[in-house]
């Protein structure tokens, strides 16, 4: 309830000219760095999603590979300061290691696309009042980024800002238009 009454005088906030503040989301990049140093892949467990690539850097002053465990990919040999990425556009779990030190080991989860539930901005499966003020939060007092961030773009339109969280509230109490994924 206590949360609810913080939302709903949002209103005031929004005649009060906050239409026009905007906080950027910061978007999950499209490629994430995995290091190769110590002999070790790092992270060892990384969890991305479905179209991100991953990109390796031996920072090591010895040659390593990432090669999956299952035919996807084989980097060759990289030399320290070498790169290799791959773009995963599958689901599930990729186990790799190191052709050269097989005690090299890791693994990559590719999750499936973002954008399955628009308006769940917290991702746990129900939208509700809890999402608005999780964008709240997110937007305004240093809050943690929507874990999707696609499914807090409320409306649609590319920006996730205050106006997304009008539109929830719009669609939560007052019959307005079903959140919807960005085109
Ligand atoms: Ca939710
Ligand atoms: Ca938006
Ligand atoms: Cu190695």
């Amino acid at each position: 309830m206590l949360r609810l009454r913080k939302v709903c005088s949002l209103p005031a906030l929004m005649l009060a000219g906050c239409l026009a503040i905007s906080a950027a989301v910061p978007a999950r990049a499209d490629t994430v760095d995995v290091s190769i140093a110590g002999f070790a892949f790092g992270p060892a467990s990384l969890t991305i999603n479905q179209g991100q690539t991953v990109r390796w850097t031996n920072n090591d002053p010895f040659s390593h590979t990432t090669t999956s465990d299952t035919p996807f990919w084989d980097s060759g040999i990289l030399a320290n300061g070498q790169k290799f990425s791959f773009t995963f556009n599958t689901p599930g779990a990729y186990p790799y290691h190191c052709s050269i030190h097989l005690t090299m080991t890791a693994t990559i989860t590719v999750n499936p696309p973002c954008c399955v539930r628009p308006g769940d901005v917290n991702d746990n499966g129900s939208i509700n009042i809890l999402d608005a003020s999780y964008l709240i939060n997110s937007l305004y007092k240093g809050g943690p980024a929507p874990p999707c961030p696609a499914q807090a773009d409320v409306n649609g339109n590319g920006a996730t800002n205050i106006v997304d969280v009008s539109a929830l509230i719009n669609f939560l109490y007052k019959s307005g238009p079903a959140p919807q994924c960005p085109a």
